[in-house]
């Protein structure tokens, strides 16, 4: 998974955590289903790859386009699981402790990017 781990990745994590503690130092809502996660990430691996080998190809632009509109789909699924299992655990567990503002404002935080207010 070291693909996915790129700096600017790390650095931006870390930039807008507002909830007590560092994120290096929190662990996910998602471990439960950590394998299944891998799978879909290592599947979505194989995709991009295989639009590079298209790419390298010259296949047709629309072609392209069909299978980078699928890896987005992709994306955004695992997003969405994780999502919700933040939203059950992470989330739940910090409701009701006195870090819970913190922990909204980081998450809308994160929904923003995921409707592209900003990156
Ligand atoms: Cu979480």
């Amino acid at each position: 998974m070291t693909d996915t781990e790129t700096s600017d990745t790390k650095t931006s994590d870390t930039k807008t955590n507002k909830a007590t503690g560092s994120s290096d130092e929190r662990t996910g809502s998602y471990g439960y289903r950590k394998d299944e996660l891998r799978k879909r990430l290592s599947r979505i691996e194989g995709q991009v790859r295989g639009i590079g080998r298209m790419v390298e190809d010259e296949k047709y632009c629309v072609d392209i386009l069909t299978q980078i509109a699928a890896v987005r789909a992709a994306v955004d699924r695992v997003a969405l699981g994780v999502m919700e299992d933040h939203m059950k655990g992470c989330m739940a567990e910090a409701a009701s402790s006195d870090d819970a503002a913190a922990h909204l404002g980081e998450l809308m935080d994160v929904l923003e990017r995921f409707v592209a207010l900003r990156r």
